[in-house]
């Protein structure tokens, strides 16, 4: 092939959110756009991560993906790099690439470097819908913000880019080496199946004989639902094939382009067909719902846990498995390192630590804060109150990591009981916690696509009247009188512990003298608009009150979100796109 030095412009908004470059598809059709973006990572990276190196390309699959392996095929080959490594139809789960660049060694020997993933997570796909692009590093995590800031300020003065235009398009739909020859040597593009590598990991984590015990068990039943993301194509390998559970407990688990219509994003209100099937949704089935039911996000390192007729919080959710981890899986049995969750993430998790004399850290959220503790051997479990938990196996979060841990824990409290007899359940687990450690309400709100500036006015109104605190609680009063008062007031600054680099504006907090919380957001992963997140939680130690209704329990916290940030008067909304 010959490389062609193609002249270019700028694009406005290439700027990296909180886990990459997410816009709409049509965005991203516009000749040139991906090509620059693309161009900017390489340019942003130190040149042996380039030249010579070996780079994985891949995604959840989604519409776009296709057209967009073989563009940035076209341009490593241009800019030198040997290897790119593609998953089968171009599908690769972000923690099966985050495994793959830290375990996979090619035929050659060859080691990954990075990797460009081609998803917009829990976003919807399709033609008119959305698509995103993020590099992920060496250790497998997402790139950290000296990166990112980077790659943004190269997309404002780009001017050309590399392609190896007459590079002919790989088959990915085969596994298999295909060599071609450059004016700088030899380039190979490697396509193969990474569940493989996956599986292998994953084995290496849990006891997978204990956990096919529980799923073949003729007293435990379960359900995964992908949404149809990328997740099916691994849980058909793992839980049918390797676990033994039967192919009907698989929702949704062919991976599609469009995700079947859907938005797959793994929550009460987008994993529909899951929550009717556990015996949460509104229409009353005779059917006996299963014990165990979880689903996954598009790319798939989202998870979310339901027991029957019960859903588990995510911050419980991470917790949980943090309390249970040592007993219950393999790789954990020597103790754990440290924990940490992302700032808004409830106060579950620090709980747990301090009751089990942990290592504890409070990030901004996103994964890659995470990675840096991991690194340093500081951190083994983390989790997001975004559906997001896992371990330092990767540097992502991982969906199917939380289903098995979940097994696990599952297997570890009925290894006496799996003849027949009752169950330990997931509620009976979670409850279990609660009257041990306290219970934390919680919920979140989501206000999706609200107008950009009406956001940052609301934004910017929660932060002024942070220099008031008396003034604050006058308001509170006034709303109810049955909350208690406000403390503590900040926008949540990070200084990383390990690298000293300082990561301020990362959530308006509003800090309660009960432990109670009010947390503002503004979304770094939408495509369209501004998507405000208010957090909102409340500690309740006494066990005889733990088992209430959340909603129930959080309404006065909730009325006062509402009123102190004039949520209706900013935006117009008298009720949220989503309640989680
Ligand atoms: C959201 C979540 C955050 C998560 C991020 C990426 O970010 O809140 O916890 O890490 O999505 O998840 P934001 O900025 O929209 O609040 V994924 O599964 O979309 O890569
Ligand atoms: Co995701």
């Amino acid at each position: 092939f010959t490389v062609t030095k193609q002249a270019t412009t700028p694009f406005d908004g290439q700027k990296p959110g909180t886990s990459g470059l997410r816009k709409k598809v049509t965005v991203f059709q516009q000749p040139h756009y991906l090509q620059n973006f693309v161009q900017s990572t390489f340019n942003a990276l130190p040149a042996d991560q380039v030249k010579g190196a070996t780079i994985v390309v891949s995604g959840d699959g989604r519409y776009f993906s296709k057209d967009a392996v073989q563009i940035i095929t076209k341009m490593a080959a241009a800019n030198g790099v040997r290897r790119v490594w593609v998953g089968l139809d171009s599908l690769m789960s972000t923690p099966a690439v985050s495994a793959v660049i830290r375990e996979r060694i090619g035929a050659d020997g060859s080691k990954a470097t990075g990797a460009f993933i081609l998803t917009a997570s829990h976003n919807p796909g399709g033609p008119t819908e959305d698509f995103g692009i993020k590099y992920n590093m060496g250790n497998g995590g997402p790139a950290p913000e000296s990166v990112t800031d980077k790659i943004f300020s190269n997309t404002t003065t780009i001017s050309e880019y590399l392609i190896a235009e007459d590079l002919p398009d790989v088959d990915i739909s085969v596994a298999g080496v295909t060599s071609f020859s450059g004016p700088e040597g030899p380039f190979d593009v490697d396509v193969f199946d990474s569940s493989v590598d996956y599986i292998k990991l994953m084995k290496s984590i849990f006891d997978f004989e204990a956990i096919k015990k529980l799923l073949t068990s003729p007293n435990f039943t379960f359900c995964y639902d992908a949404l149809h993301g990328v997740a099916g194509a691994y849980a058909k390998r793992i839980f049918v094939e390797e676990l033994g559970a039967d192919e009907s407990s698989l929702l949704n688990c062919v991976p599609k382009e469009d995700f079947g219509g859907g938005h797959p994003d793994p929550n009460l209100t987008y994993a529909k067909e899951l929550v009717e099937r556990m015996g949460l949704g509104k229409s009353s089935s005779n059917v006996e719902p299963p014990e165990f039911g979880a689903a996954a996000d598009g790319d798939a390192d989202r998870n979310m846990i339901l027991g029957k007729r019960f859903f588990v919080t995510p911050s419980d959710s991470v917790a949980i498995i943090a309390a249970n981890a040592v007993q219950s899986i393999p790789y954990f049995a020597s103790g754990l390192k440290g924990v940490a969750r992302s700032m808004p993430t409830s106060a579950a998790l620090d709980v747990v630590a301090k009751n089990l004399n942990l290592k504890f850290f409070e990030v901004p959220t996103g994964w890659k804060f995470f990675g840096n503790l991991m690194d340093a051997g500081m951190c083994s479990i983390c989790g997001e109150e975004s559906f997001g938990t896992g371990s330092d196996h990767i540097r992502e979060k991982d969906g199917i990591w939380a289903v098995l841990a979940w097994l696990s824990i599952l297997a570890f409290k009925n290894k006496d009981n799996l003849g027949g007899g009752k169950l330990v359940t997931v509620e009976d687990i979670v409850r279990q916690h609660w009257a041990t450690y306290g219970r934390h309400y919680y919920t979140r709100y989501d206000y999706e696509n609200v107008d950009s500036g009406a956001a940052k006015e609301l934004m910017g109104n929660l932060v002024s009247m942070q220099s008031s605190l008396s003034d604050v609680n006058k308001l509170i009063k006034e709303i109810r009188s049955d909350v208690s008062e406000v403390v503590a007031a900040d926008e949540f600054e990070y200084k990383d512990p390990v690298d000293g680099s300082v990561s301020k504006h990362q959530g308006i907090r509003y800090l309660f003298g009960d432990g109670s919380r009010l947390v503002f957001r503004l979304s770094g992963t939408g495509s369209v608009g501004a998507t405000i997140r208010v957090y909102i939680e409340q500690y309740e130690k006494d066990s005889s009150k733990t088992g209430r209704d959340s909603q129930d329990a959080l309404a006065p916290l909730v009325d006062v979100a509402l009123k102190l940030s004039k949520m209706q008067e900013y935006t117009g909304r008298s009720a949220p796109t989503v309640i989680t």
